[in-house]
């Protein structure tokens, strides 16, 4: 259909192509954007390389296979000449926003204030000029290493260490890696670990991640607290922090999170994912009369007339996922099935 002539394609609808381009360029590399969406104008270019007759509207896109109604807006827009998506998105702001969010702790908000502070590049912000929590300045040290995705044997290895010692501390601890890699990704943004301690009541009070941390600490893995929880020995505590396997490996984002062993099955639920699957189960509850969280299922939940909390209610299951999807009279969904 089309030629190359040197300089690149001269098919009837290269500028459609060119355009499409424009767009993957300036979505790639932006944490956060729905990668499929980034692919999409990829692919579309280069559709519209393959097509020989020129494309004249939006519909007329809308019927070739892998065109679909997003693309062919994207193309009206390119049509009409007006200054579509792409022109209000590629301005300078919107390039050093996308950057600065991909800091670790830094939000849109803050990214906008740095941009009006006269930020334009990440060492910009290294100058020191430029104010930031102790968090954003580990984000902006491990910058390269923390945007990187970790690769699922990689999250397995970390995973074995921190496994073999919570079970030093006590072989009655249960242990589990979640998130993304529960859910069966090939990459990972973190490592997320839920831990609890099989036992009688007064045993499961003593939570284990201090100890836990400072043996991480001692054996070279753990590099990096961003987040500590308030009472380190509380059963229920969250950390966040960075490690690596090795100094020729790369900082890895780790969060630990503890639960008393009674909540296991909601926690569980929890912190597998996706926080879409969650939303949506939690929503579901509650239509059912239910309130669910991290901790559990309860059931006569009291709330004011925005939804806000007033009565915890019964505990109805936590021991079990399975316990929980039972009670709400759902089929059982596979960790790999859980995203909307
Ligand atoms: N979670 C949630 N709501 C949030 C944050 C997290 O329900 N606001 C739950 C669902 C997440 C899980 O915790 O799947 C782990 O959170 P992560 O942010 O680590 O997300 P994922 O592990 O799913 O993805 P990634 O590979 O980006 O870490
Ligand atoms: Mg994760
Ligand atoms: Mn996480």
């Amino acid at each position: 259909a089309q030629k190359m002539d040197g300089k690149g394609y001269t098919g009837p609808n290269e500028w459609l192509a060119k355009k499409f381009e424009e767009l993957y360029d300036l979505y790639q590399g932006q944490v956060g954007k729905n990668s499929f969406a980034i692919r999409g104008y990829q692919r579309a270019a280069g559709i519209m390389r393959r097509i020989d007759y020129p494309i004249t509207t939006g519909s007329q896109a809308r019927a070739i296979p892998g065109i679909g109604q997003s693309l062919a807006d994207r193309i009206d827009e390119f049509l009409s000449g007006a200054q579509g998506r792409a022109f209000y998105e590629n301005t300078e702001q919107a390039r050093c926003v996308a950057l600065f969010k991909d800091i670790y702790g830094v939000g849109r908000q803050h990214a906008n204030d740095l941009y009006r502070l006269g930020a334009r590049s990440i060492d910009d912000l290294r100058t020191g000029r430029y104010s930031l929590t102790a968090g954003q300045m580990i984000g902006l040290q491990l910058y390269d290493d923390l945007k990187a995705r970790i690769p699922r044997n990689e999250c397995k290895d970390i995973f074995e260490i921190i496994r073999s010692e919570a079970q030093a501390i006590d072989d009655k601890v249960w242990i589990e890696i979640m998130g993304s890699y529960r859910r069966g990704q090939d990459s990972s943004g973190d490592v997320d670990i839920l831990i609890t301690r099989e036992g009688e009541e007064g045993d499961s009070k003593k939570g284990i991640v201090k100890e836990l941390i400072q043996r991480l600490k001692k054996k070279g893995l753990v590099t990096h607290d961003l987040g500590t929880p308030t009472d380190w020995s509380a059963p229920e505590a969250k950390w966040m922090g960075v490690g690596r396997l090795s100094t020729v490996h790369k900082h890895r984002r780790i969060d630990i999170l503890s639960i008393p062993f009674e909540n296991w099955g909601a926690a569980l639920i929890y912190f597998t994912g996706n926080e879409v699957f969650n939303r949506s189960m939690r929503l579901y509850a509650r239509k059912q009369g239910f309130g669910l969280n991290q901790r559990g299922l309860y059931k006569g939940v009291m709330r004011e007339k925005d939804g806000t909390k007033l009565t915890e209610g019964e505990l109805v299951a936590s021991r079990t996922e399975q316990d929980i999807f039972d009670a709400l009279g759902l089929r059982w969904r596979h960790p790999h099935h859980r995203r909307p």
